[in-house]
């Protein structure tokens, strides 16, 4: 026969059922955090894995860069121009590239130059008009005095003054390429990426990928090195109407990379002009590398110096996930 249980035998019941269920709800939660914890742990020790991984690969990178033998000419079908991969027993996989500086124009060029004739402020120039932009004048003066040490020009401080709000051009070398959007002109839209599916048309030109800003403070131009430069960069430095010999250097390249500047003898005022600004060979290189496993990966961005003797320096380091 069932008794109805007392009150507080009830009580009491109701207490211990609340109490074991309490218990039980904790030894879950503990187990899941548990179980949380070493998963957390674990990720992170893949983490550091994919550093120390994608590290090494820059490493190696810089190994292939300093053992190119050929100090005269740096070329795309040399050793270090190819992506070096690299899978190892526990199946981190790794990638490094080594893209070299001098196939872009630098930014910081056109502060640095003291040449009478052509300028990296006129390649500039022609090379934004290749790029789609018919009167870059105004941008190329702005960017100038944005960067030159004087207060003497059109877009100095007291042209800043007027703006909302109101302040300072640098008059300093940039460090990064996001100030170019506050020098007057410039905008997002004009420094982003064209598509890629264009013509090679005259005004076709992508500023984005034929631009750079190497982590460096310049003395003298970063020259454009005619072995690995792009359409877009030779008509800049060359100049629009001399399409033809840009065609001409590209093909001719295919062929032969140049081992010495002795093309521009052909016409002994273009080399003149191109003195200090046009290379066989780069100084600076960009190394990007990645290291794997599943969906996890780290990535690191180094900006390297070769110096004249072959020897490899790091210039500037950066991590970053995925
Ligand atoms: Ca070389
Ligand atoms: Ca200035």
């Amino acid at each position: 026969m069932f008794r109805r249980p007392s009150g507080r035998s009830g009580m009491a019941l109701i207490l211990a059922l609340a109490t074991i269920v309490l218990a039980g709800g904790l030894i879950l939660l503990m187990q899941a955090r548990a179980s949380g914890a070493i998963r957390l742990e674990q990720m992170e020790l893949i983490r550091e894995r994919l550093r120390i991984a994608a590290a090494e690969a820059v490493r190696e990178a810089m190994w292939q860069l300093a053992a190119d033998e050929n100090l005269e000419a740096d070329h795309l079908g040399e050793d270090w121009a190819q992506p070096l991969e690299t899978l190892d027993e526990d199946g981190i996989s790794t990638l490094a590239l080594i893209e070299d500086a001098g196939r872009f124009f630098h930014w910081n060029n056109v502060v640095v130059s003291n040449s009478a004739t052509r300028t990296p402020r006129d390649i500039l120039h022609e090379l934004m008009i290749f790029c789609g932009d018919l009167q870059p004048a105004g941008k190329v003066a702005a960017l100038v005095d944005f960067m030159d040490a004087d207060d003497e020009g059109t877009y100095e401080a007291d042209f800043y003054r007027r703006q909302d709000p109101p302040w300072r051009p640098p008059n300093r070398q940039l460090w990064a390429p996001e100030e170019l959007t506050r020098v007057h002109g410039f905008s997002r839209e004009m420094l982003a990426p064209r598509p890629r599916e264009r013509t090679a048309g005259l005004h076709d030109g992508d500023l984005a990928r034929a631009t750079v800003l190497a982590p460096v403070e310049l003395e003298a131009p970063v020259p454009i090195n005619v072995n690995t430069a792009g359409r877009d960069v030779l008509m800049g430095l060359a100049g629009l109407e001399q399409e033809r010999a840009v065609d001409y250097v590209l093909s001719r390249r295919r062929l032969e990379p140049f081992e010495s500047l002795d093309i521009f003898g052909a016409s002994p005022e273009l080399a003149a002009a191109l003195q200090g600004l046009v290379s066989t060979r780069s100084e600076y290189f960009r190394i990007r590398a990645r290291a794997s496993l599943g969906n996890q990966s780290r990535s690191a961005l180094v900006w390297v110096q070769r110096d004249s003797a072959g020897d490899v320096h790091v210039v500037q380091w950066v991590e970053a996930e995925g």
